[in-house]
C-alpha cells in the first residue's frame, strides 16, 4: 500500500516528467487522440513515455527476471502465452491454466504500467515481465542485474499491416477518424509510429544479442511459426526451464504449442468477448483487438508492389552490415 509521502513523491515525479515531455518534438498523427513525442530517438505517447521514465528511475530488476521485449504487433501476446505456459507447466494442467480465462497480456505484467513504481511488489514465482521499450531505453537495473531478455521481431511489412489494422480498430473505439493506409505507410516508413523507428528498435536488441547471447534470445515471428516446437524448446532451455526427455516423450512441448496456437487462443471466449485492463480508462481495450490473422505474408493483401519494394529497401539499408535479415 502506497504511503502519503510515496504518493506525494510520485506526483512530483509525474509532474516533472510531464514538463519534460512537453518540450520534446511532437507529432499528431495516426488519428489517435494522443500525440507522439520523440524521446532519445523513439516515438512514444505520453502514458507509455511516463511509464518508461518512471521505470528508468525506479524499476529494480531481479537477476531471475525474464523480460519479454518487442516492438508493437510483432508477436508479444504469443510469446507471453508460450513462456507463461512453459514456466507454469507443473502448477497447472490443460484445464486449469489461467490462459483459459485471461488473455496473454493479462498473465504477464507490463513493466512500464504495472511495475514502473512498485517493482518489488510482484509474483517472483513467475519471473516474466513484458516491455515495448527499445534496448537503449531499458532501465539500467535490467542490464546490471544480468537478468534474461527475449526479443521477438517480425517482417516490417507484416508488422506495419498489423499495426495499421490495430490502430484503425483503436480509432473506431475512440470515435476518431482512422488514418488511410498510404498515409500510415509514410509515417511507418519515416519511423513515426509507436516505439518507432521500427528498424532501430530491432537493431538495438539484435546488437545486444550478439554481445550477450547468453542473456538475450533474439527470435523472429516467422521462424517461430515455421517450427514452433523447436523454438519453444530453445526458449524453455534459455529461460532455465528445459523440457526433460520424459516430458518430450509425453509431448509436453507439443501440448503447449497447441494451447498457445492462434486458432486455440482466438477461439476462447475470454479472447473473443473479454476486456484487457478493464476499468483503466484509455488503456481499456477489447481482447479481440489483439487477435487478427496470425499469418506470415498477409501484407500481400494490403501493400502495393511499390510499397513492399520501398519497405524492403529501407530494411536492407537499415540492416546493412549488421548481419541481420528478415
Ligand atoms: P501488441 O503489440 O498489440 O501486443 P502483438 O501480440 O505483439 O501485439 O502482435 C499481434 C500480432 O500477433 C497480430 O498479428 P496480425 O495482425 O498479423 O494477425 C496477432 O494476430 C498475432 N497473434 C496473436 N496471438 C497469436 C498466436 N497465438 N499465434 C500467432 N500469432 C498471434
Amino acid at each position: 500500500m502506497e504511503s502519503h509521502i510515496e504518493k506525494q513523491n510520485r506526483d512530483v515525479l509525474q509532474k516533472s516528467f510531464k514538463e519534460m515531455i512537453s518540450t520534446l518534438p511532437k507529432e499528431n498523427c495516426w488519428g489517435i487522440p494522443e500525440a507522439l513525442y520523440q524521446y532519445q530517438g523513439f516515438w512514444l505517447t505520453p502514458p507509455f513515455l511516463q511509464g518508461a521514465l518512471s521505470a528508468q528511475q525506479q524499476f529494480q530488476a531481479q537477476p531471475t527476471d525474464i523480460i519479454l521485449c518487442s516492438s508493437p504487433r510483432t508477436g508479444a501476446a504469443w510469446l507471453k502465452s508460450l513462456t507463461f505456459a512453459t514456466i507454469t507447466r507443473t502448477s497447472y494442467n490443460d484445464s486449469t491454466t489461467p490462459l483459459l480465462s485471461k488473455m496473454p497480456h493479462d498473465v504477464v505484467p507490463f513493466m512500464e504500467f504495472d511495475h514502473a513504481q512498485f517493482s518489488t511488489n510482484r509474483h517472483l514465482g513467475i519471473p516474466l515481465l513484458a516491455t515495448h521499450l527499445p534496448y537503449s531505453l531499458l532501465p539500467r537495473s535490467i542490464i546490471d542485474s544480468g537478468c534474461k531478455l527475449i526479443y521477438i521481431c517480425r517482417d516490417p511489412k507484416d508488422t506495419f499491416v498489423s499495426l495499421h489494422h490495430f490502430i484503425a480498430r483503436y480509432n473506431k473505439s475512440q470515435n476518431t477518424q482512422p488514418v488511410q493506409l498510404d498515409e500510415a505507410f509514410e509515417l511507418f516508413y519515416e519511423g513515426v509510429n509507436w516505439y518507432g523507428p521500427y528498424w532501430d528498435h530491432v537493431l538495438g536488441y539484435w546488437k545486444a544479442s550478439l554481445e550477450h547471447p547468453d542473456k538475450l534470445l533474439f527470435l523472429k515471428y516467422e521462424e517461430l511459426i515455421e517450427d514452433t516446437v523447436l523454438y519453444l524448446k530453445k526458449i524453455a532451455e534459455f529461460m532455465g526451464y528445459p523440457f526433460s526427455s520424459e516430458e518430450q516423450q509425453q509431448g509436453v512441448p507439443e501440448n503447449i504449442v497447441q494451447l498457445c496456437s492462434f486458432e486455440n487462443l482466438n477461439g476462447l471466449e475470454v479472447n473473443k468477448t473479454g476486456k484487457h485492463r478493464d476499468g483503466q480508462g484509455d488503456l481499456e481495450m477489447e481482447n479481440n483487438i489483439f487477435f487478427r490473422k496470425g499469418k506470415v505474408g498477409d501484407w500481400k493483401n494490403y501493400l502495393t508492389t511499390e510499397m513492399a519494394r520501398r519497405l524492403d529497401q529501407r530494411t536492407l539499408q537499415k540492416f546493412r552490415g549488421s548481419g541481420l535479415s528478415v
